[in-house]
């Protein structure tokens, strides 16, 4: 029966893209009993359609063979999802391992309890040494870390602040690129740490995070190459309800020639909710120091001037943006894939390769292209979903299809650290799932919630669950509208099915689960929102 879930929950994102390595289910040897190192690393807003691992189009003209290599040798999750899906609410969630109703970082800018248990902090009272480099985000100090080194909020590709423990909140200019120096940082951490105990790393870069600028060696990567584009980069959003209508996160209409897309010369007249990003991009160049500006202009220049006699509009125009958003998004990807195979060459070097978990990761997924957009938040497949692909020592290798969710990072790290799981912690440990075992009663629906509006890209609040092979949501506020996917006959979520006769058992069944998730998370939502039904 349970296999039977499976094989469809597969099928249902088959046709979204294959994986590489699907068909491998070698048990390798006994889980080892040692205390395993862990090694989480985290990129910000990492499509799982840019990882080559997963097989999909983009990530064909432009792979990723090191973090690949985590997969090849450990495991592929081929279901891996966030609760919220955006950065403060997600590494709060990862941390906590509680939803964001829980911890409450709901959204970007506040809300994280300051008496919330984070992982950290229980592997250090279980004896380990613990670091976060790079990307915090969140606006309370980092705790639960013997050392970390972490950027100013959503941190600069080019030479970034970052503040340490020793002067929290003092904030040093570091000259460089930020996937170069946060890699430094864990690899100098790595160097002079105390070798007598386990350590758990936490290396969380600001890549690929818009406004996507690549390293210099880069800047004319892909250059010659045309990426596909999603067969729903025209979409019209008929058939659906307001919410996709109403989104800000259009490549034609909301991403900006200038600071998104570096045609400098474009930096003016914006419709007003665009008119803030004139200043963000003149700061980000008054960053450079005056090499790297002129290596950027020498470089990018040129090649705007010929976007600019071209005179492009309409279709040609979104067509163009495409095609330089991901380009220098895949640049950024592709120095976070150096600086991953410069780290996981050090730990081989370093025998410590046999004895430590490696997890690769992103806070969210990411549009790239479909439906039209960039961006995340919705609870459509490319931003509810992530990449995962994890090393364990003596685990098993090939794909796991089983519904994965960000709550379940905190309890898997405290069970392999033999440390005590809090009572209230929502995620379930992955580690038989990491060892091969099917567990009979896994979970077979996910729940989602995300609450950041009125905000930028204007995305509805929507709460809503997924199963194998069905997806309701409800988006609400000022809007009440609801949605169902059949993600196995339409897995680009184009057909909206709510409301359709024939579906109404199957509506009746995923509203059923919904209540039930929102009871058993206790998410009060009906109450606090004033839902009607
Ligand atoms: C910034 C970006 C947004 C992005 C949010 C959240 N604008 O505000 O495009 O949605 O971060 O991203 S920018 O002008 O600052 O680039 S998140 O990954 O941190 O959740
Ligand atoms: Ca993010």
């Amino acid at each position: 029966m349970k296999n039977n879930r499976f094989s469809n929950l597969s099928l249902a994102l088959g046709s979204v893209c294959c994986g590489l390595f699907s068909s491998c289910s070698q048990q390798n040897k006994n889980i080892q009993n040692e205390r395993p190192n862990i090694i989480h690393i985290m990129t910000d807003d990492h499509a799982f359609q840019a990882l080559s691992a997963y097989g999909c189009g983009i990530s064909q003209v432009a792979p990723t063979p090191n973090i690949d290599r985590i997969a090849q040798n450990g495991m592929l999750f081929q279901h891996a999802y966030v609760e919220n899906s955006i950065s403060a609410p997600s590494r709060a969630t990862l941390l906590t391992g509680l939803y964001s109703h829980k911890h409450g970082q709901e959204i970007l800018t506040n809300g994280f309890k300051p008496d919330n248990v984070v992982f950290p902090e229980l592997l250090q009272q279980a004896g380990y040494q613990t670091a976060i480099v790079g990307k915090w985000h969140l606006q309370v100090e980092p705790k639960g870390f013997d050392y970390y080194k972490v950027l100013k909020n959503q941190g600069d590709y080019y030479n970034p602040e970052f503040t340490t423990k020793e002067h929290y909140g003092e904030y040093v200019r570091e000259e460089g690129y930020a996937t170069t120096l946060t890699t430094d940082y864990a690899i100098d951490w790595l160097e002079h740490r105390d070798t007598t105990k386990p350590f758990c790393l936490m290396v969380h870069h600001k890549a690929p995070h818009r406004n996507f600028m690549p390293e210099p060696k880069y800047y004319d990567l892909y250059e010659d190459a045309e990426f596909p584009y999603p067969d729903n980069f025209f979409d019209d959003y008929e058939n659906r309800g307001g919410a996709a209508k109403s989104q800000q996160m259009s490549i034609m209409n909301d991403m900006t020639l200038g600071y998104d897309l570096k045609v400098t010369e474009m930096n003016k007249n914006l419709p007003p909710h665009l008119e803030w990003s004139i200043a963000d991009w003149e700061r980000a160049r008054a960053r450079m120091t005056p090499e790297q500006l002129a290596a950027w202009d020498a470089s990018y220049g040129p090649r705007n001037k010929a976007m600019l006699d071209a005179n492009l509009s309409g279709k040609e125009l979104a067509k163009w943006k495409y095609q330089r958003y991901i380009k220098d998004y895949m640049r950024t990807i592709k120095s976070v894939d150096d600086q991953i195979g410069r780290l996981l060459d050090y730990l081989e070097a370093n025998n410590l390769t046999e004895n430590t978990i490696v997890v690769y990761t992103s806070d969210q997924g990411f549009y790239m292209g479909e439906h039209g957009w960039f961006d995340k938040r919705f609870m459509y497949e490319e931003s509810f979903r992530t990449p995962l692909l994890m090393r364990l020592p003596g685990g098993k290798k090939g794909d796991i299809p089983q519904l994965v969710q960000n709550i379940d990072y905190a309890p898997t790290f405290l069970e392999l650290a033999g440390a005590p799981i809090p009572a209230d912690i929502q995620g379930e440990s992955l580690l038989p799932l990491l060892k091969g075992e099917r567990p009979e009663n896994w979970r077979n629906s996910l729940y989602y919630h995300y609450y950041e509006y009125p905000a930028e890209h204007s995305v509805k609040r929507h709460y809503g669950v997924r199963d194998d092979r069905y997806k309701l949501i409800h988006f609400y506020n000022d809007i009440d509208v609801w949605e169902l996917y059949d993600l196995q006959e339409d897995p680009h979520e184009m057909n909206n099915l709510y409301g359709k006769p024939s579906y109404e058992a199957v509506m009746k069944r995923m509203r059923d689960e919904l209540y039930k998730l929102q009871k058993q998370y206790d998410d009060p939502v009906g109450i606090r929102f004033n839902v009607s039904d």
